[in-house]
């Protein structure tokens, strides 16, 4: 079968341990081991050996300024008007915005098809199942979640593995973009 991938700015370990301290027991939450936390430049999806090969070559050319991030308030995605996800949000930053749109082209580059949904950066902090408890007041209780900003310079290839237990992230290569 083939492999599934994804590219990722991985926080470092203060600001992970800053957004573990924010979970706590949630009825329906499954909150995200450590080595889960990450924010999505691009979801590749499956690619076979000689596709990941041309991937790996067009990250490697992959160059953009460096900038700072710092986690800034929670939030959740629901569909059909139900919440699965629960997020940590980032701050506003125009050099992400560039960071991920030379992340989209170099995957273009490769021969996978354009990402079509619209850039909504946040690191993914619980999955919900279908709770009878909404998450409305851990959003209102944790809506001040804030961290000193970070320096990002690098981003990572993770392939992504789905076990019975939930997806294992295994990282593949670090880029420095910077
Ligand atoms: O960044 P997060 O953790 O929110 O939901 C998956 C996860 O997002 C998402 O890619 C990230 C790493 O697995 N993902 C999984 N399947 C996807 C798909 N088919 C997907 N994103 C878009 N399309």
């Amino acid at each position: 079968m083939a492999q599934r991938f994804f590219i990722a700015i991985r926080p470092p370990g203060e600001i992970r341990d800053s957004l573990i301290d924010r979970m706590e027991a949630l009825d329906g939450a499954r909150w995200q081991d450590d080595d889960q936390l990450h924010l999505t430049l691009r979801f590749v999806g499956e690619a076979d050996p000689r596709q990941v090969d041309d991937l790996m070559a067009a990250l490697q050319s992959v160059s953009a300024p460096p900038f700072a991030l710092a986690i800034a308030g929670v939030g959740h995605f629901e569909r059909k008007g139900v919440p699965h996800t629960l997020w940590a949000g980032v701050t506003q930053s125009e050099r992400l915005a560039v960071l991920r749109n030379r992340v989209e082209r170099a995957c273009r580059r490769a021969g996978f098809p354009a990402e079509t949904r619209k850039f909504a950066p946040h690191i993914t902090i619980a999955r919900l199942n279908r709770s009878t408890a909404p998450p409305e007041e851990w959003l209102a209780r944790h809506a001040d979640l804030a961290s000193e900003p970070w320096p990002v310079d690098s981003f990572v290839l993770y392939e992504s593995r789905l076990d019975p237990g939930g997806s294992t992230y295994e990282p593949v290569m670090r880029y420095r973009f910077a």
